[in-house]
């Protein structure tokens, strides 16, 4: 018996061959499926103009057919398990096996047919965020076109009449269905390849969730207080690094579809927003930056010349974003003595840890944690622990890539005397030449040598 993925190709196939230009509407494409959380590598174009195509972080571009001079692509609305970082899955809906869907990827003019097959138990669209379409195209359910009922493909179609980024989400059941995961990105080059042009391209789109540790599922109707700040529901340690040739034009597309914004911030560079979903920013109208805020509901594609080596944080500047679950609701400690307050805890509870006295770095120490969660801080590089969660990755400029190469290439190795060091300077007072305009005055002294003998000093 066939299967019903046997079918499918059977039918791709057949259709292949029987291609005349017209709709066949009875055949429908095969719909790929990605069973894997890291990035998979760039699809090279096999036909039509040439362009250098993105890589998604943690993700995969959608595998197409030409039917005549329409691009076929096939989205599956379904549950998926996706992996936010070794230690914790968790169940979400998206589109063909994963959470984001695969970005979809096309050059300006292309006459785009996408088939979506509703495999979720309940009625489902897709809106084409950002893309310049006829109206009964745009997805919007009830006010568009009917909601596509569970067990049913619509098709839509439309011709890529801008280059740019976009993004695609339902627009049914909108909260419940972004909340779970339903989201991913759409890439359209611009048909003159010396149109802005860069070495590597890399795209994500930015969500978040609120996951109690131990559970699996998202509490969707959650607004403001989330606790796994991911980019393509992936945390860190779990996101890729951004491996880049020293001295490429580097472009990142970030799509936000949370409920805040996120200012994306690059480590030793200064660089410029190229494009957002509204368009290309034409060069003199653009500034120099170091972080990029990224409104919800919107992209923003940055361009950026890789001159300087060595591995560069990359991450969101919202510190809570930067964190993951365990942990959040630690009272601020620093400054109280915590022997105390540990000798009572451990009383109540012995297996407890009362952190914070002197600020939260917790090294490489383990805690318990219940099943399925992730620690806030955690991580670790060539030093020791990164202490970071969330919206954080590190871009790896290295000399010797070569043009296709994705891989993490591993920590840096830093040329000799080129790392900040400890001087041998044990615990001596820091010597001032000047005393501070407005330092205390002798009468004000007497006043504070109960606090001097407080301090030590
Ligand atoms: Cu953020």
């Amino acid at each position: 018996m066939l299967s019903r993925r046997g079918l499918l190709t059977a039918t791709a196939a057949i259709s292949a061959s029987a291609v005349s230009g017209r709709v066949q509407a009875a055949s429908i494409p095969e719909a790929p499926t990605m069973d894997k959380a890291v990035m998979q590598p760039p699809l090279r174009p096999s036909s039509g103009p040439d362009y250098n195509p993105v890589v998604t972080l943690n993700g995969w571009t959608l595998p197409w057919r030409m039917n005549g001079d329409w691009k076929e692509f096939h989205l599956v609305a379904e549950p998926v398990v996706r992996e936010f970082a070794e230690g914790m899955k968790v169940h979400l809906w998206g589109y063909n096996g994963q959470s984001p869907g695969p970005t979809i990827e096309a050059v300006e003019g292309d006459k785009l047919r996408i088939f979506v097959t509703n495999k979720l138990p309940e009625q489902t669209t897709i809106h084409w965020h950002g893309v310049l379409l006829p109206n009964g195209m745009d997805g919007v359910g009830g006010l568009n076109q009917p909601h596509i009922p569970p067990g049913k493909t619509f098709v839509y179609e439309f011709q890529m009449k801008h280059s740019g980024t976009f993004m695609y989400h339902p627009h049914s059941d909108e909260m419940v269905q972004m909340a779970m995961g339903m989201m991913g990105m759409i890439v359209v080059h611009p048909r003159d390849p010396s149109f802005r042009p860069v070495d590597r391209d890399f795209v994500f789109i930015m969500s978040t969730y609120l996951v109690d540790p131990g559970t699996y599922l998202p509490k969707i109707t959650e607004m403001t207080d989330f606790n796994m700040w991911t980019w393509n529901s992936r945390v860190f340690p779990g996101i890729d690094p951004l491996a880049v040739r020293l001295n490429d034009k580097v472009r990142v597309r970030i799509g936000n579809l949370t409920m805040t914004n996120h200012p994306i911030h690059l480590h030793g560079h200064s660089f410029a927003v190229s494009c957002t979903d509204g368009g290309w920013v034409p060069e003199s109208a653009q500034w120099p930056e170091t972080t990029i805020d990224v409104p919800v509901g919107a992209i923003r594609a940055f361009d950026v010349v890789a001159d300087n080596p060595g591995d560069w944080a990359f991450h969101c500047h919202k510190s809570h974003h930067t964190m993951n679950a365990m942990g959040h609701d630690v009272r601020n400690l620093i400054g109280v003595s915590k022997k105390d307050l540990a000798r009572a805890v451990g009383k109540l509870a012995p297996d407890a840890m009362v952190m914070g006295s002197t600020g939260m770095a917790m090294g490489e120490m383990e805690m318990p944690m219940p099943d399925n969660t992730l620690m806030m801080m955690t991580g670790s590089g060539q030093f020791g622990p990164i202490e970071m969660g969330g919206m954080f990755t590190v871009m790896k400029i290295r000399e010797d890539l070569a043009r296709d190469d994705y891989k993490d290439p591993g920590p840096y190795k830093y040329p000799a005397g080129t790392v900040s060091y400890e001087v041998d300077a044990p615990s001596q007072p820091p010597v001032r030449k000047d005393k501070p305009a407005g330092a205390p005055k002798e009468g004000d002294m007497k006043a504070m040598k109960g606090m001097k003998a407080m301090k030590g000093m």
